[in-house]
């Protein structure tokens, strides 16, 4: 399946606290970097818009433990956990949409709060391929909200790791994506048409 005009690549989250020693560690969350710096290659040799997400939260914000959310403290704004991994590969023509950054509201789709429909409407984007982190959180919520707007959706399965705070959750959220209209792919079919 090879990437053309009309296509963008989403990377959702691929942040330092996701990643192996971070805050909100996914098990096996660095694994998807090589795979993730292939995709963005191959995009760019391409002219095929990159777009990396980040979560991007203010210190006191509604999702931490402390103001009563779910999470520990996580990707605070300008903080390390908040960087992208540094293995990751960010082509100098990506553009980066920050996340989650008002105090009293959690976004975990790259649409919520962002300019991000409106940067895809501006590219004529038809198609949009997503991968990243965490496959039962942000990945499935950006990529039901592309759904929703009307995109031709494909999740890269092995370009995403899960949270699995139920053991099934990324299983349970391929399925869910799939019913509800997206194509499941690999970075290898891809990467090698
Ligand atoms: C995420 C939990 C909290 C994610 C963000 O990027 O999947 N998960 N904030
Ligand atoms: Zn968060």
């Amino acid at each position: 399946m090879s990437l053309t005009t009309g296509d963008a690549l989403i990377i959702v989250d691929v942040q330092n606290d996701f990643c192996e020693g971070g805050a909100l560690a996914v098990s096996g969350g660095d694994d998807v970097v090589p795979v993730i710096n292939a995709l963005s290659r191959y995009c760019e040799n391409r002219h095929i818009p990159v777009y990396f997400s980040r979560d991007w939260h203010p210190s006191d914000h509604v999702s931490f433990k402390a103001q009563g959310g779910p999470w520990p403290p996580h990707c605070v704004q300008s903080e390390r956990g908040a960087a992208f991994h540094p293995d990751l590969y960010i082509p100098e023509r990506a553009v980066i949409v920050s996340k989650g950054t008002a105090p009293d509201k959690d976004a975990y789709s790259a649409f919520e709060g962002t300019d991000l429909l409106h940067k895809l409407r501006e590219q004529s984007i038809l198609r949009v391929f997503v991968c990243g982190l965490a496959t039962d959180y942000c990945v499935k919520s950006t990529a039901l909200d592309a759904l929703n707007e009307g995109f031709e959706v494909f999740v890269i399965t092995d370009g995403m790791r899960g949270v699995n705070v139920q053991p099934d959750d990324s299983r349970h959220a391929f399925e869910e994506l799939e019913n509800k209209g997206a194509f499941l792919t690999t970075s290898y079919e891809v990467v090698e048409s």
